[in-house]
């Protein structure tokens, strides 16, 4: 049994885990093969990098597509039209991670949901993303949508304020989580990861993460 904190789980699979906030389990699984051939398409044009921060060298690899992209500098964080390591557009959004993404929004209750940005994350062991918001976009009203891939990863769910207290649960291979409403601005990071390589994906874990950011 999974240990989710103060959750409750729907007839549909579904865990409001949170005001607004959604775990669907596996929801991903049966298209993981499919999803990770759509990333390393995506890769090949505007491949992973690490970006330096004014908090440091970010530990994980990050690219992106669709029409927005998200970047950092040491003069902050930003949406970009154009991949800044090749002066290029991002890669189109993939068919089905666009799919993936409005379905499982609209199971949700966000119907009409149309990312124009899908962040891509890529945890080696050791990787870890520290607390953080993501208030970036610009209609606060959308979800963001979560699909993890790969290794499991402990996510920290926090409050509205960084002093908030910070619960704790897994995230696994396939589960996707939709972000709306009430928590959209909370706090959250990632653990380091650790643990066992995953069959499919070895030693590592895939985020993908779909906004609505212009
Ligand atoms: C809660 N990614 O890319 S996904 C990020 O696993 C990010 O790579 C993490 O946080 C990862 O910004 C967590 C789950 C997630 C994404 C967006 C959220 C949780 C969220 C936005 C608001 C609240
Ligand atoms: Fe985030």
């Amino acid at each position: 049994m999974r240990d989710l904190f103060s959750s409750s789980e729907d007839s549909g699979g579904r865990h409001e885990i949170a005001e607004d906030a959604y775990l669907l389990p596996g929801y991903a699984t049966s298209q993981a093969i499919e999803l990770c051939s759509a990333i390393d398409t995506v890769l090949l044009q505007s491949p992973l990098r690490h970006y330096q921060t004014r908090m440091g060298l970010m530990s994980v690899g990050m690219s992106c597509c669709g029409a927005l992209g998200w970047v950092a500098d040491t003069r902050g964080y930003r949406y970009s039209a154009l991949d800044p390591n090749n002066g290029q557009p991002w890669p189109g959004l993939p068919d089905s991670i666009r799919n993936l993404a409005q379905s499982a929004a609209s199971d949700c209750g966000f119907d009409g949901f149309e990312p124009d940005a899908c962040l891509i994350n890529e945890y080696q062991l050791g990787a870890k993303m520290g607390l953080h918001q993501d208030r970036d976009e610009r209609d606060m009203r959308w979800p963001i949508v979560s699909i993890s891939l790969g290794m499991t990863a402990q996510f920290q769910f926090g409050g509205a304020t960084r002093r908030a207290p910070v619960h704790r649960f897994d995230l696994v291979h396939g589960d996707v989580l939709v972000w709306g409403g009430r928590t959209r601005l909370n706090f959250h990071g990632v653990a380091p990861l650790d643990g066992s390589p995953h069959p499919l994906l070895g030693a590592r874990r895939w985020n993908l993460t779909l906004r609505r950011a212009g």
